[in-house]
């Protein structure tokens, strides 16, 4: 399908190892797309559901041993452990490539060897890059196929150009053992055995878009980074657009997608999607910071999502959309997942693949980590600038994790520098979009723990060199916490459409219309900057809410000394910096 001499080489490369029956060039056609739908039903990779209720959309259960990121399976391979940093799991690449080929060899041995050629990011922009996914999996295929650009024209756009990110995946016989998601940032290649799960093997999404593209960001002067996009728009004002990273699981596509409350629904406020996961950030031609979300589909936590979680999201999975381990309502042959509605099926089967009563039974139907795969195009609330292959120009970037105490519901950095110090020492609870314990707080910094494809240390510099390139014009930096508790562990805000209240604040405070309080973390709000009207919020919430525990905090400045003595000499000093200044306005000597 292309003479570019260096895809086909690597093509003949990788199916003289992994011997397949046949090999399919993906060119983006409905056609093909339907046909390989059609073999998915036929073989039990997929299910067809209702089509009058759900058109378009199918169900898929994965095996039960593969249904989260494989984070202690994650390897970056670089020449040096020190480039991969103390955060990731490195290995040599020579021996991470004989490991993984030894595994890969002849293994579509029967099967479709599945070339997709895609974009991440509008096909054509200068900020939107290309890469090559071979699998031997029609899930990814199709998947591929809603969270990417695809297709011939991707290839036309390449051109004989070697500017493109290989992506080799083999679904093996899903050995946990013989996991491997190995990222070689500089070859430009990502090596993906024994796993079927989206963050493992939809190459382009975390593999490519954050750990490949922080590293090809470092380079050339860009952040490829865990944030959501979205557009705020306020009577007679100019749509404001701003970015927030937020740890898996902890509502971005919620926030970004989010519907006003009543009270500024009436005031005429809109908010605008542009992504919920991923965010390219360059300074543009003006001097500010422009974004685009290089996806072009939501691969959204399923469990949870309703009408008044996020009625945008779940509008959005109604038709032409994967859904992977949710239940399956037999009754009507459509779907459900733990609040999706207080009515589960009884005769259903869980993702599991079992015959499940949700009347009675004690199981889950859904996987916590079950999810839907969705065009953009179906949100009914998308930018008109998602398309835009300049992308939008950002406001405000905000931090957030979820913690039950500590961190304040907002608060704002005193400059640039102090808020990469707070990104930096971002912690959360785990969630199940990762193997492992859930609800363990851990240092996430920006969200990108599991994600920076090289030192944190050199990216966190990374941070701080772009403050000084953007200067004047660089965005404001927030935290936000919507997850604090009270004494009996009950969520003290609202969140959801509410959250809203507090970009509100955000905005006045980018606007400079606000005054605000000095803490020892940063600047926050006065009770009365926040619009708390229909909100069922005492004043003592709101104290709860905005309340600084200098202990804890005192605790906290002691807990990221210790992280960041991981970092050694790659540490930007400014940190260092920041981190005594936090000391001192703690009064720890
Ligand atoms: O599993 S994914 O990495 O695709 C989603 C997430 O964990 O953020
Ligand atoms: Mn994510």
């Amino acid at each position: 399908m292309t003479h570019n001499i260096h895809i086909n080489n690597w093509v003949n490369q990788i199916k003289n190892l992994v011997n397949p029956n046949k090999i399919i060039w993906i060119d983006g056609s409905e056609m093909q797309l339907e046909n390989l739908k059609q073999e998915a039903c036929q073989n039990n990779e997929l299910i067809k559901l209702n089509q009058d209720k759900l058109p378009g959309c199918y169900l898929h259960r994965s095996s039960a041993n593969d249904v989260a990121r494989v984070e202690d399976r994650t390897f970056i391979c670089t020449k040096s452990k020190e480039i991969a940093g103390p955060t990731n799991n490195w290995m040599d690449p020579k021996e991470a490539y004989n490991l993984v080929y030894d595994i890969a060899k002849d293994s579509y041995k029967g099967k479709n060897m599945y070339i997709i050629p895609y974009s991440m990011g509008p096909i054509g922009s200068k900020f939107s890059k290309i890469g090559i996914e071979i699998t031997d999996s029609i899930y990814v295929v199709l998947n591929m196929a809603i969270m990417t650009r695809i297709g011939k024209k991707v290839l036309d756009t390449l051109g004989e150009s070697n500017d493109w990110v290989r992506g080799l995946h083999c679904s093996c016989n899903l050995d946990e053992e013989k996991r491997y998601i190995c990222h070689f940032p500089e070859d430009n290649t990502i090596l993906s055995v024994n796993s079927c799960y989206g963050g493992n093997v939809l190459l382009g999404k975390k593999c490519f878009a954050l750990r490949i593209a922080s590293f090809q960001g470092q380079t050339e002067g860009w952040l490829a980074e865990h944030m959501l996009i979205l557009g705020i728009q306020r009577p007679n004002k100019d749509i404001i657009y701003i970015c927030a990273a937020f740890p898996s699981g902890c509502g971005k596509t919620n926030l970004a997608m989010l519907i006003p409350p009543k009270v500024y629904q009436e005031k005429g406020y809109k908010i605008w999607c542009v992504g919920d996961d991923i965010a390219w950030l360059r300074k543009g031609k003006d001097g500010r910071l422009w974004a685009i979300n290089p996806e072009n589909g939501f691969f959204g936590v399923a469990s949870g999502t309703n009408e008044n979680s996020n009625l945008n999201a779940l509008k959005s999975t109604r038709k032409d959309t994967i859904f992977t381990n949710v239940a399956h309502n037999l009754d009507d042959n459509t779907v459900w997942w733990e609040d999706l509605d207080k009515n589960p099926p009884s005769n259903a089967i869980n993702w599991k693949g079992e015959k499940w009563d949700g009347k009675r039974s004690n199981e889950k139907g859904a996987h916590p980590n079950s999810r839907f795969t969705s065009p953009a195009k179906n949100c009914p609330i998308l930018s008109e600038n998602f398309n835009n292959e300049n992308g939008v120009p950002i406001s405000a970037i905000i931090f957030g994790g979820r913690r039950k105490q500590t961190t304040p519901i907002v608060y704002e950095s005193f400059d640039w520098n102090h808020g990469v110090f707070v990104g930096s020492i971002m912690s959360s609870e785990t969630t199940a979009a990762a193997t492992g314990a859930v609800g363990v707080i851990r240092h996430d910094p920006m969200a990108m723990l599991p994600f920076c494809g090289y030192n944190m240390g050199k990216y966190f510099k990374h941070w701080i060199d772009m403050g000084k390139t953007l200067g004047e014009k660089a965005p404001k930096i927030f935290n936000v916490n919507w997850f604090r508790t009270d004494k009996n562990g009950n969520f003290i805000w609202p969140g959801f459409g509410d959250n809203l209240r507090i970009l509100d604040w955000i905005l006045g405070r980018c606007e400079d219309k606000i005054q605000s309080k000095k803490t020892p973390i940063g600047y926050m709000p006065f009770n009365q900057d926040i619009n708390t009207d229909g909100l069922n919020l005492s004043e003592s919430e709101l104290n709860e809410l905005t309340e600084i525990d200098i202990d804890l905090w005192k605790k906290e400045a002691e807990e990221t000394e210790q992280f960041y003595k991981k970092f050694g000499s790659n540490l930007p000093k400014e940190l260092d910096e920041q981190l005594v200044l936090l000391k001192q306005r703690l009064n720890i000597s």
